[in-house]
C-alpha cells in the first residue's frame, strides 16, 4: 500500500493533521493501536484556546462545539478563601473554551471518516523504516494480517509512549523534569458551583474547579506522585476539595484517577523523513491547560509542511517545522512551569510558600502581570505561516 503521509496515533494531533491534509487534497492514513471506544471515552484535557477553537471551526468540524461548547471570559485565582477573577476577556479580546478533549476526538473522527480518509483501528507492531529515505515505510498488523505502507512522510502523532519517538532517540536532545506530586481528577454528576474555573492554592496543596458542562464537575487535587486512588475513597476527595476550593457541588463521581506531572521536550521534532507532533514531541504539566492546544499548534504547522514536502518535493517548509513549533512549544513550557511552581506545594518551605501568594497577589492587583497571564492562557495569536 502507498500513502503520502502515513500518521501514527488517532488522538488530538494525528487526527487534527489528517483533517488538514485532507483538506489540501493530500492522501494520508491514519494508524491507531487501541479500538475506537478507547480513544473516544478516554478523559483528558478540557480547556480549548481560542486558536484551536478557531480551527475547529474553520475546519467545519465544530457543530457540536458550538452548541455544546462553554465559553469562558476568565478564571478565579483562590488564595486565602477568596476568589480573585482574572477578567481575560477584557485583558485579551480572546476566550477559552471548555469542551472535552474525547469530543473534539469524536468530532474529527467522525469527520474523518465521513470525508474517506481511513482511519485504522487496533493496529499493533507498528513499526518505522527507512526514516532517512525519500520513501519511508511503515510496517504493522491489523485484522491478523501483515501490511506495508509506503509513504513520502511519516508524522508521529502517537504520544508520550509512543514508537515514533523511540525510533529516532538517538538523534534528539531530550529536556525532561519529573515533579513530586500528581493530579487526582474526578468527573462528577454535579452541577458546577462556579461560573468561572478557580485555580486555588491552598496549605494543603493544589485544587482546581472545572466543568465539562452545566451537570457535570471536573475537579482535580495536587497529591503525591506516587500516591495511590485506592487512599481515595470518594468521601475524602469531597472533603479535601471542600477545605481547598470553599463551596463545592457534591455528586456522583463517575471517574476518578491520578495523573503523574513533566514537563519534557525532544529536539529536533523531524528526523529524516519522521516528523514527531504533539506528546511525542513534549509534555507539559496541566497547570497551564496548553498539551491538546500544543498538539493541535503542531498539527496546524505540520500539514502546509508536509504538503509542499510530498505534493512539490519542495522540503524548504519542512525543514522549518521544528522552529516553528518549538517557539511555542517553549513558550508553553515556560508558561506551565510558572503556572506550576505558583499554585502547587512544592514541598520547598514556608518562605517559598509566601512568596507565591505575592506572585498571586501581583496578579490580581496589577493590570501588567495579569495581562501577561492572561495573554499566555488564553493562547497567544497563532504565528504567520513560516
Ligand atoms: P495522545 O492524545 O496521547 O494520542 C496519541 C495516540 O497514539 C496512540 N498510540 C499508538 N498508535 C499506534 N501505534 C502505536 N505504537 C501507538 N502508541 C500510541 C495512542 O493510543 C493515542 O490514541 O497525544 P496527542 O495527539 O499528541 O494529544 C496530546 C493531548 O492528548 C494531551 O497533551 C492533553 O490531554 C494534555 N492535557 C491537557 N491539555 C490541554 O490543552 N488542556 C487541558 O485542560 C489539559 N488537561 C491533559 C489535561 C492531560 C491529562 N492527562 C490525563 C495526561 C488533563 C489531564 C488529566
Ligand atoms: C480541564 O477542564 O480538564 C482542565 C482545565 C484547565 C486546566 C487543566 C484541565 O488547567
Amino acid at each position: 500500500m502507498k500513502t503520502q503521509v502515513g500518521i501514527v496515533g488517532a488522538g488530538p494531533a494525528g487526527l487534527m493533521l489528517a483533517l488538514l491534509l485532507h483538506r489540501e487534497g493530500i492522501d494520508c492514513v491514519v494508524l491507531e493501536a487501541r479500538d475506537r471506544e478507547y480513544v473516544e471515552e478516554r478523559v483528558r484535557a478540557g480547556l480549548l484556546e481560542q486558536n484551536t477553537v478557531d480551527l475547529l471551526r474553520d475546519l467545519g468540524v465544530a457543530e457540536r462545539l458550538n452548541d455544546e461548547g462553554l465559553e469562558h471570559d476568565g478564571i478565579y485565582l483562590r488564595y486565602h478563601g477568596d476568589n480573585h477573577y482574572v477578567d481575560m476577556a477584557g485583558l485579551t479580546g480572546r476566550h477559552i473554551t471548555i469542551y472535552g478533549q474525547q469530543e473534539v476526538v469524536k468530532d474529527v473522527t467522525q469527520a474523518l471518516l465521513d470525508r474517506g480518509v481511513p482511519v485504522l483501528f487496533e493496529v499493533s507492531d507498528v513499526t518505522l523504516h527507512d526514516i532517512e529515505s525519500d520513501h519511508p515505510r511503515i510496517t504493522y498488523e491489523h485484522d491478523g494480517q501483515s501490511h506495508e505502507l509506503t509513504c513520502d512522510a511519516i508524522a508521529g502523532c502517537d504520544g508520550f509512549h509512543g514508537v515514533s519517538r523511540p525510533t529516532i532517540a538517538e538523534h534528539l536532545t531530550e529536556y525532561d523534569y519529573v515533579y513530586e506530586f500528581g493530579w487526582l481528577g474526578i468527573l462528577a454528576e454535579a452541577q458546577p458551583a462556579t461560573d468561572e474555573l478557580i485555580y486555588a492554592w491552598h496549605e494543603n496543596g493544589f485544587a482546581l474547579y472545572t466543568m465539562r458542562s452545566q451537570k457535570i464537575s471536573r475537579l482535580y487535587l495536587q497529591v503525591d506522585a506516587d500516591d495511590d486512588i485506592a487512599n481515595w475513597p470518594d468521601d475524602r476527595i469531597w472533603n479535601e476539595l471542600g477545605t481547598r476550593l470553599g463551596n463545592v457541588n457534591e455528586g456522583p463521581i463517575f471517574d476518578k484517577g491520578i495523573t503523574p506531572m513533566r514537563s519534557f521536550v525532544a529536539e529536533p521534532m523531524q528526523h529524516g523523513r519522521l516528523f514527531l507532533a504533539g506528546d511525542s514531541a513534549h509534555i507539559v504539566p496541566p497547570t497551564g491547560a496548553k498539551g491538546l492546544n500544543l498538539a493541535v499548534n503542531d498539527a496546524r504547522l505540520l500539514a502546509p509542511a508536509l504538503t509542499e514536502l510530498s505534493r512539490d518535493g519542495n522540503p524548504t517548509r519542512a525543514d522549518g517545522y521544528t522552529a516553528a513549533a518549538l517557539r511555542r512549544v517553549w513558550r508553553a513550557q515556560d508558561f506551565s512551569n510558572y503556572m506550576t511552581q505558583m499554585l502547587h506545594d512544592l514541598g520547598d518551605g514556608s518562605f517559598q510558600r509566601r512568596l507565591q501568594l505575592a506572585r498571586m497577589e501581583y496578579v490580581a492587583l496589577s493590570d501588567a502581570a495579569a495581562r501577561s497571564l492572561a495573554e499566555n492562557y488564553v493562547g497567544l495569536p497563532a504565528e504567520p505561516e513560516f
